[in-house]
């Protein structure tokens, strides 16, 4: 369909095609949208550069974007603004959190870590925003990444789990900030899904697999679920729903 034709969105956080963030490029790519992409690591970039090619899907921009400086954050949308103009939406789909602390007990995060949990995984949203309401003059959505660790206690998500209220709380304040300009703020919280981040976190099998057992639909969910999803909320469907945190998990954050 082309529910986003027209629409030019930023992609930030495709690492690999594992990635979210892929996931969401597929199901922007069908509707229509013009993506631009930016991502930190060279590495990433060639990969990114190769996914595109394979799959057929044209880049309207690449830029790099350390979402850990706020000069690379104003230098990317700078560039966006000067090369592709006005722009409806952003995905922003990055955290990071030091895989020693994503173990044993929380109590033992160290202050540097979660600092950087917080920067990295919740600010960056904050910073993001900041920039992209600049050239979303035509009104627009922001989409965000979260996790139920955000709610509760998930073994081993630790200082990741706080950082992640941190993200969903910035979520209703930024939703408030930039409702008046008729931009919206929305998050996915997604079941456990295998990615080069996922693989920080132990016991990734462990949750995996009870899902498949408890969860409503008895299965994982997939990068293209989450992407159908956003979708949602990039698009004009959504109109109505700002603030929001909305589960793609198979329905297991209902089930006690
Ligand atoms: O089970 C999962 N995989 C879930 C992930 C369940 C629910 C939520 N999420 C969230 C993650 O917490 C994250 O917010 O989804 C988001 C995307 O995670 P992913 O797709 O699992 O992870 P991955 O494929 O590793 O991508 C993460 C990106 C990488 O991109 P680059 O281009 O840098 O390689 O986040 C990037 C990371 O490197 N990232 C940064 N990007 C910009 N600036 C930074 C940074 N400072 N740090 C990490």
């Amino acid at each position: 369909s082309g529910l986003l034709e027209g629409k030019n969105v930023v992609i930030m956080g495709v690492a690999n095609e594992r990635s979210i963030a892929w996931g969401i490029t597929k199901s922007l790519h069908n509707a229509g949208a013009k993506l631009i992409f930016t991502n930190r690591q060279e590495r990433s970039y060639n990969k990114l550069v190769k996914l595109l090619d394979k799959n057929d899907i044209e880049a309207e921009l690449i830029v790099s974007c350390d979402v850990s400086s706020d000069e690379s954050i104003q230098e990317a949308f700078t560039e966006i603004k000067n090369k592709v103009g006005v722009i409806h939406g952003v995905i922003h789909s990055v955290a990071f959190a030091n895989r020693e602390e994503l173990q044993g007990e929380y109590a033992n995060t160290s202050r540097d870590g979660f600092l950087t949990a917080q920067e990295i995984s919740a600010y960056s949203l904050v910073a993001v925003t900041r920039a992209a309401k600049e050239i979303m003059t035509e009104g627009g959505s922001i989409v965000t990444q979260t996790y139920l660790g955000a709610e509760r206690v998930i073994k081993d998500y630790n200082v990741m789990g706080v950082a992640k209220a941190s993200l969903e709380a910035s979520v209703r304040y930024l939703a408030e900030d930039v409702g008046k300009y008729g931009i919206r703020v929305n998050a996915v919280s997604a079941g456990p899904i295998r990615t080069l981040s996922a693989k920080g976190v132990s016991g990734f099998n462990e949750k995996a697999g009870k899902i498949e057992e408890v969860a409503p639909l008895r299965r994982n969910v997939d990068q293209d679920q989450v992407g159908d999803a956003t979708l949602f909320f990039i698009s004009d469907l959504s109109r109505g729903v700002t603030g929001e945190v909305l589960h793609v998990d198979s329905g297991f954050h209902i089930i006690g």
